[in-house]
């Protein structure tokens, strides 16, 4: 891995935004995720290497240490600013610019979950494969997603959740969606959840990744 990538994953890891933030104080003063992230790309590294060796790994290391009480909520807000900061230099490179659009998905992070990085990723993926993308944010109840549709009819829907308390919310707002129009195509996505939870629930396709959401709905579209 490149020195610039493990340094934008260090970053990621310890909170570090930008030059500017006083967060951590024994990084005062040096280039943040947001600095580092757009000398990578002038650079000429990959986006998706950035993104994964660089912005995801340093999200891990922060995951793992909150498991172990080594950070807390605090530290886990200021690595999750400073990848939010750093995937804006990224998200262009995912942008197809194409107008023609293969569809609309609709996609939010379930009710009681803050968890956006990864939802906001997906929404990413699919607009930069062409499709329309509304995004309903975070803490989105069934409600809101029946709504999105009536707005929007035929549109597919993505559920993400971080959580193993609001992963059981997805059967609620996948029944609500059945009941209004049976033959949505329903994706799900999120650390906690698998393929047999989706099945369990009646959803209709489970990706570990975004990439695996997008080439489903590519393939249903073909
Ligand atoms: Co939270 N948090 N958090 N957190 N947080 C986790 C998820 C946790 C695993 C940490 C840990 O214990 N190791 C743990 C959950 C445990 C569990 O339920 N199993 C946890 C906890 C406990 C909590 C709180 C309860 C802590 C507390 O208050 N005591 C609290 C809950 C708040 C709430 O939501 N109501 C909380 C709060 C927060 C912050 C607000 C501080 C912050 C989120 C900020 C934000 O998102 N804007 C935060 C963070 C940053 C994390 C970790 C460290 C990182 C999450 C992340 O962004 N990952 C996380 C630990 C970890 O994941 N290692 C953790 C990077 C992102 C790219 O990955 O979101 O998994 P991810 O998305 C992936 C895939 O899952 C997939 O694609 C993405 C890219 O590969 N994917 C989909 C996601 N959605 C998809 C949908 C699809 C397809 C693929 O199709 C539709």
């Amino acid at each position: 891995m490149s020195e610039l990538i493990e340094q934008i994953a260090h970053c990621i890891e310890f909170g570090k935004i930008n030059t500017a933030s006083p967060y951590p104080p024994d990084m005062r003063g040096q280039e943040g995720a947001d600095e580092l992230t757009k000398k990578a790309l002038e650079q000429g590294e990959e986006p998706g290497k950035i993104l994964n060796e660089g912005m995801v790994a340093g999200m891990e290391r922060v995951g793992k240490k909150f498991s172990e009480n080594k950070v807390f909520v605090p530290q886990m807000l200021m690595s999750a600013k400073a990848m939010s900061t750093a995937m804006q230099h990224i998200k262009p490179y995912f942008l197809s610019g194409s107008v023609k659009r293969k569809g609309t998905i609709i996609i939010g992070t379930v009710a009681g979950d803050l968890h956006d990085i990864g939802k906001n990723l997906v929404g990413m993926m699919f607009e930069g494969a062409g499709w329309e993308v509304i995004d309903l944010g975070v803490d989105v109840n069934a409600e809101k997603f029946v709504a999105a549709l009536k707005e929007k009819p035929g549109s597919s829907v993505g559920l993400s959740a971080l959580l193993t308390t609001t992963m059981v919310h997805m059967e609620n707002i996948v029944q609500e969606i059945r009941k209004m129009d049976h033959d949505t195509r329903i994706l799900i996505g999120g650390a906690p959840v698998n393929m047999e939870f989706c099945k369990k629930i009646g959803a209709d396709y489970y990706s570990p990744d975004p990439q695996g959401a997008v080439s489903y709905l590519n393939q249903q579209v073909a």
